[in-house]
């Protein structure tokens, strides 16, 4: 495969353990729909077949990506759930909006990482356009939806 057609995806090294006795949360946005659907497709067909219970997976949308970090903190609030992944889909524009969403969420998901202490994953695409979000949820470069569910169970791990 050349660097060109890499799978992102793709993972190598350490040994991703069985997450049977799991509970996750997934919490995706709406916005570019077609996008995050399939990224959330990958995240929660991955954390089934690393062994999480379907019972186990508590899944919630917000509208847009902005949303996700409150989203995400009313997950990682709840005790009993061990990581949380968070989905979502920015697409750059011709105003700043992008850079304003991209950075707060990157900056909100961090902070909710330290404050409750667990896996918060950011499974968010950053593109310059449709098609390189394309190519990133279940095109060929893979599907980043996989790669933040693999990060959770990584995570759970440590
Ligand atoms: C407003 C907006 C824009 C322009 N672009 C995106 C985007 O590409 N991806 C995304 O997830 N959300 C976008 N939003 C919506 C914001 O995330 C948010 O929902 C609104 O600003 C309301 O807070």
């Amino acid at each position: 495969m050349s660097s060109q057609n890499k799978n992102l995806s793709s993972f190598e090294g350490s040994e991703i353990k069985n997450a049977a006795d799991h509970k996750l949360g997934i919490v995706w946005s709406e916005w570019n729909h077609q996008i995050t659907s399939a990224l959330y497709k990958g995240a929660y067909d991955t954390l089934i077949k690393h062994g999480v219970k379907p019972e186990n997976i508590i899944s919630k949308t917000v509208p847009g990506s902005f949303e996700l970090v409150l989203g995400a903190q009313r997950l990682a609030m709840k005790e009993d759930l061990d990581a949380v992944i968070c989905i979502g889909c920015v697409i750059q524009g011709e105003t700043k909006h992008f850079d304003f969403i991209c950075n707060a969420v990157a900056n909100g998901i961090t902070a909710l990482n330290l404050k409750y202490n667990k896996p918060v994953v950011f499974g968010v695409l950053t593109t310059d356009n449709i098609q390189q979000a394309i190519d990133r949820a279940g095109g060929k470069y893979g599907n980043k939806g996989d790669e933040a569910a693999v990060t959770a169970i990584k995570m759970l791990s440590l």
